[in-house]
């Protein structure tokens, strides 16, 4: 099992932590998401056999938010 965090740019209040979460947590091999709002950021952890951090990107992009490196 593997872990990322990534920080993002766009979230507001806990609708778009959950839109996020939502998103992520529907990526195959997925196995947890924890989102902070206050540090704008996610700690997803992941099987890396299954799903990597570009399917995060991807999918975060196209939930209307930004990831920031
Ligand atoms: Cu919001």
């Amino acid at each position: 099992m593997q872990a990322e965090v990534m920080n993002i740019e766009g979230m507001t209040c806990m609708g778009c932590v959950n839109s996020v979460k939502n998103v992520l947590e529907k990526i195959p091999g997925v196995a947890g998401v924890e989102i902070s709002l206050d540090q704008k950021q996610a700690t997803i952890h992941y099987d890396d056999a299954a799903a990597n951090t570009d399917q995060f990107r991807k999918a975060i992009g196209d939930a209307g938010f930004e990831v920031v490196i």
